[in-house]
């Protein structure tokens, strides 16, 4: 079955007067030409973000055993899709930042001259779209025209991607008449490498889940452009996240004075009516969007969603630091998503999302490790492989995703597509460490915040993560995501403190996964966390008591709310210790970190680690 969306079909006797589909701007029909020229697709399609074309590629998709169709009963509107084994992850190694020099990508990005890379790119994309329909994306980032938001354009070959930029952007019509208006836009190229001619224009089968062997994820952030080959999946080919949202986006804001964020961003109101808005970086596995989905446990406070993944934030008329949710929608890891760890998330998912490696149940329902405590009898796998649960293997990838529009979530907040933003009142930095850093602890300045966010470090859990127990970084939580040299992001965020001033966020580290000595955790987490954004709000308002501790201001006694709480006075104690030695110890581990950046450090974070140092020195 094949649909014919070109534009002359796609103006149908219902909208008479509609122009046809695609854009009078010559910057972008040219830019499309070359693609096509250079890519050989059999069609070309320029996306409407309607609904109508939606469904019209979900069928066809459906039709051509691509997505299946789940019971509508249980799950209106929605689809299982299952990638090739190989293609499920986003791929680190195969991920380039193409800057004029090595230096300006820094050691932790894989760099690669942005010359040779375009030579290479052209034959790697050579007639990679042959047989199939090239498909035009026309993207916001945040609300249409914002003052916060960007454009984009993705070039893409896959159906699948299409419509998971509809549910993760504000996808459609209106952006061409905001690029034919002159606005800015990014450049962004994807193609699973999957011909379906060759040279000799000889068909073949298309495979189940088109994808290479061979992979580029490649960022040129002197052009701003994005070029991906040879991955269907997520990150790797929703260029408008990763990709767009926070490499190419980090380095603007480097340029242009604004910051782009792997955060989540929640509004919490207080039982006087109050709203708070607080930005939260966390590296993978910490539990982000259960943070910005939680349900507080102590009477009076609210906490709504506004995103789960990235913040845009850049200083407003008033001086305040103003935040948006570039994305429109949730692509979120469905194992460890159930009705004890994120009710909220379950709820979200009711509908019309899309399913990606998760198991199938008999009745055409989906089903993931952690959904319900028991596992249902019989299951179909992530593969497609009969599955029970002696099968000794998990039933959903363990990366396995779902794909749904933010606005469908039941705790979203009326302001989270805010034209403007929203002003953030503090900014919380997370890891997952055993030992060492305390439930919160406020920074005492902004530098020292910087440094907090800087220093976010993990402990490895599994031995496949490297020496158990050994600190992985991910500074700022944008390790894999920083689209420059990660010191001169530093040296950025202590400029923008240097703009905001008196009006910057207040700063916190916060650790959730502190374990005593016999590997319990110390803190009962999830919605118990509410007791922490309390303290928070309660420092912001200036009334919540803290005491000076080495590394930080820590609550003072009393000044956490623990009522209701089983927590001994001990785990408590252990909860927030700050142990010399060991904080010591860290501090060269952190030495040796920041040299790997030379002199590009900035001596505020130097100055920094010698204030803490002298600090650990001095207490007894
Ligand atoms: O998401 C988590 N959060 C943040 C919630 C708002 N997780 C899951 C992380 C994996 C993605 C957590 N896990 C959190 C947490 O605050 N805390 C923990 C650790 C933990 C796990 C189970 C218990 C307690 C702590 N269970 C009991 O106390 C009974
Ligand atoms: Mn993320």
């Amino acid at each position: 079955m094949t649909i014919d969306l070109t534009p002359d079909a796609a103006t149908d006797s219902t909208t008479p007067s509609r122009a046809p589909a695609g854009t009078t701007d010559p910057a972008l029909r040219s830019w499309v030409a070359d693609l096509a020229a250079l890519t050989q697709p059999d069609d070309i399609v320029w996306c409407d973000g309607s609904l109508r074309e939606a469904d019209l590629l979900t069928k066809q998709l459906v039709a051509d055993g691509k997505l299946i169709r789940l019971n509508p009963e249980w799950r209106p509107n929605s689809y299982l899709a299952r990638t090739d084994p190989g293609d499920v992850a986003r791929v680190e190694d195969r991920t380039f930042i193409c800057s004029t020099y090595e230096e300006d990508a820094g050691p932790t990005n894989n760099w690669r001259d942005p010359r040779e890379m375009r030579e290479e790119l052209r034959d790697v994309f050579a007639g990679s779209m042959k047989g199939r329909t090239m498909y035009v994306v026309p993207f916001s980032m945040g609300p249409l025209g914002g003052p916060i938001s960007q454009l984009g354009v993705e070039i893409t070959d896959s159906p699948y991607v299409v419509l998971s930029m509809g549910i993760m952007t504000r996808m459609g019509e209106r952006v061409y008449r905001l690029i034919e208006a002159g606005e800015p836009w990014v450049r962004t190229v994807h193609s699973v490498g999957y011909p379906l001619r060759d040279e000799r224009g000889f068909m073949r089968d298309d495979a189940d889940w088109p994808c290479n062997d061979t992979k580029y994820i490649v960022q040129f952030p002197d052009s701003r452009e994005i070029w991906s080959f040879g991955s269907g999946y997520g990150g790797n080919a929703l260029l408008a996240k990763k990709c767009f949202a926070l490499r190419i986006a980090s380095v603007m804001g480097r340029d242009e004075g604004w910051l782009a964020e792997h955060m989540l961003l929640i509004k919490i109101t207080s039982p006087e009516g109050k709203a708070y808005h607080v930005a939260a970086a966390f590296p993978s596995a910490c539990g982000k969007t259960n943070l910005a989905m939680l349900r507080p446990t102590i009477p009076g406070w609210t906490v709504e969603t506004i995103g789960d993944d990235i913040a845009w934030m850049r200083p407003g008329a008033d001086g305040r630091l103003y935040a948006i949710n570039p994305e429109a929608g949730f692509f979120g890891v469905a194992p460890g998503t159930g009705a004890s760890t994120n009710p909220t998330a379950v709820q979200t998912l009711w509908g019309n999302t899309i399913f990606t490696n998760v198991a199938l149940r008999p009745d055409g329902d989906v089903w993931w490790e952690g959904l319900t405590d028991v596992p249902p009898a019989e299951l179909t796998d992530w593969e497609g492989n009969p599955w029970t649960p002696a099968s000794g293997r998990p039933a959903a990838h363990p990366n396995s995703r779902f794909t749904v529009a933010a606005a469908q979530c039941p705790s979203i907040a009326d302001d989270w597509d805010a034209h403007d933003g929203v002003p953030i009142d503090a900014i919380l930095f997370g890891g997952r460490r055993a030992t060492n850093v305390p439930l919160v602890a406020e920074a005492r300045s902004w530098k020292h915040g910087v440094f907090m966010g800087a220093t976010i470090s993990s402990e490895q859990t599994a031995a496949a993560e490297g020496t158990v127990g050994e600190l992985r970084r991910d500074p700022f939580a944008m390790l894999p995501f920083c689209g420059y040299n990660m010191a001169d992001y530093w040296a950025h965020w202590v400029r923008m403190g240097r703009t905001l001033g008196e009006q910057a966020p207040k700063v916190f580290q916060v650790n959730w996964f502190r374990k005593d000595a016999d590997g319990r955790f110390l803190w009962p987490g999830f919605g118990e966390n509410a007791r922490v954004l309390e303290w928070i709000v309660g420092r912001i308002e200036g009334h919540a008591d803290a005491v000076e501790a080495p590394i930080g201001l820590l609550p003072a006694p009393g000044s956490l709310d623990l009522d209701g709480l089983d927590i001994a006075q001990e785990a408590l104690d252990q909860l927030f210790d700050v142990d010399r030695t060991s904080w010591l110890a860290e501090c060269d581990l952190t030495e040796d970190y920041f040299d790997q950046f030379g002199d590009r450090v900035p001596a505020a974070l130097r100055a920094e680690l010698a204030s803490l140092r002298y600090h650990l020195e001095r207490a007894s």
